[in-house]
């Protein structure tokens, strides 16, 4: 379905999540992708917010993204940049405190030893400035072992059932789990989904906010800033329809 023809100017901002909806999972950003944002930033202004960390996001989107975008928001936007420039950071342990933290660090480990995979590899918990990242297979698997592990985890629902898991043993905590990618998930304290960034972008009164991305339904990390009532949601499947949706709204 075509969409409706969007304003444009300085008072509309564009936000996008990475993988999947600018690049594809974990993958760098093509070249007419890149091109394109440049294009659109001439009609209104653009920013990033992926759950990923800067690192991840830096690495997909190139050494540039902090001057390419209006914003930049890493992990939800628990790390931020505006304009060029480093603006805030959150912690997650000054948050949660290192009790519920080393209680919540101790059940994954356990749980994950527990998990019985075809491969299993490194870095099974990334600690990161406002959240854990958490992977039964390890962040450091190949291209290859990855894909395996997603198309297993369709099946099994892997990262579900432990997601499950957690919520009914954290009940209380005050912390959400939020499934984005491929072969982990992110646990942050409740209200740090990506959600958090509209409140840095409050006082910069853009009157439209367009948010773009590929898990918008419950339980995924776009779910709660797709359906925030200060956003105007687009559900994607892909980067090129990413840039179809946009080039409808924003270039005829
Ligand atoms: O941006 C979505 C997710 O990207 C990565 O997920 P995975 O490695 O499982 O594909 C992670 O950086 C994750 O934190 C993030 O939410």
């Amino acid at each position: 379905m075509a969409a409706e023809r969007g304003e444009i100017g300085s008072s509309v901002l564009c936000l996008f999540d990475v993988d999947g909806t600018l690049t594809e999972a974990r993958q760098k950003v093509t070249p007419d992708m890149d091109e394109f944002m440049q294009r659109l930033r001439q009609k209104v202004k653009v920013g990033v917010v992926g759950g990923s960390d800067f690192v991840k996001i830096k690495e997909q989107l190139g050494d540039k993204v902090v001057s390419n975008f209006d914003y930049v928001f890493a992990e939800n936007g628990l790390v931020a940049y505006k304009a060029g420039q480093f603006l805030a950071k959150q912690s997650i342990q000054s948050y949660v405190g290192e009790e519920v933290l080393q209680d919540l660090i101790n059940y994954c480990l356990n749980y994950m030893a527990k998990i019985k995979l075809p491969k299993k590899r490194g870095t099974f918990i990334e600690f990161r400035n406002g959240m854990l990242n958490i992977s039964p297979i390890g962040r450091n698997c190949s291209q290859e072992e990855r894909i395996e592990f997603f198309e297993l985890d369709k099946k099994e629902k892997i990262r579900e059932k432990f997601v499950t898991d957690l919520r009914r043993d954290f009940a209380g905590k005050g912390l959400a789990f939020s499934i984005g990618g491929q072969i982990s998930f992110d646990v942050f304290p409740d209200g740090w989904d990506k959600r958090y960034c509209l409140g840095i972008l409050e006082s910069d009164n853009y009157k439209t906010i367009h948010f773009f991305g590929d898990k918008t339904s419950p339980g995924g990390n776009d779910y709660e800033i797709y359906s925030d009532e200060r956003t105007i949601g687009h559900s994607v499947t892909s980067p090129e329809e990413t840039r179809r949706i946009c080039e409808e709204l924003f270039f005829h």
